[in-house]
């Protein structure tokens, strides 16, 4: 029996830029992953140092830190069995060059600063997540009509 998770996976700003907010829903649809919270919205100046926490002092982190604050991102946070693995594996590893074809980032990527999502790469980073960009009213528990077909 796999344990049913919930991970956030959001369409940075390069990605709602380039149109791509569809492509990756489609994705994540068909493969069979719930959506229970979604939305379109400008990460502040405070959340994006709480996000990205991780990585301050990084060479990289001004630039990354403008960036995810520049326009909109798409939101979400997603549901399913093993949906932390499932999502990552998805979207491919970080750098785009890399990213295995069929990946988000091996589809439709090139560059390491524009690589079109981000996602939960842990059980622990996803409850942290979620509780940092969707409060408990904007997440939904239903029943897809497709549940039964997905899982035994
Ligand atoms: P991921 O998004 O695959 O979990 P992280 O968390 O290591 O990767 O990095 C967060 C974001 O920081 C990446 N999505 C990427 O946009 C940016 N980033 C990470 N490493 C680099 C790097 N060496 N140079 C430029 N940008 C980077």
């Amino acid at each position: 029996m796999e344990t049913r998770e919930r991970t956030f996976l959001m369409v940075k700003p390069d990605g709602v830029q380039r149109g791509l907010i569809g492509n990756v829903i489609s994705r994540v649809e068909q493969k069979g992953l719930k959506i229970v919270g979604l939305k379109l919205m400008k990460i502040s100046q405070e959340l994006a140092t709480q996000h990205y926490g991780e990585h301050k002092g990084k060479p990289f982190y001004d630039g990354l830190i403008n960036f995810i604050t520049s326009a909109p991102v798409a939101a979400m946070v997603l549901e399913g069995d093993d949906a932390v693995d499932i999502v990552r594996t998805m979207i491919g590893v970080t750098d785009p060059r890399k990213a295995a074809p069929g990946t988000v980032r091996g589809d439709l990527a090139v560059f390491m600063g524009k690589n079109v999502v981000h996602g939960s790469d842990s059980l622990e980073s996803a409850e942290r997540e979620i509780n940092l960009f969707f409060s408990k009213e904007e997440i939904y528990s239903y029943t897809i009509a497709s549940e039964d077909h997905l899982y035994d």
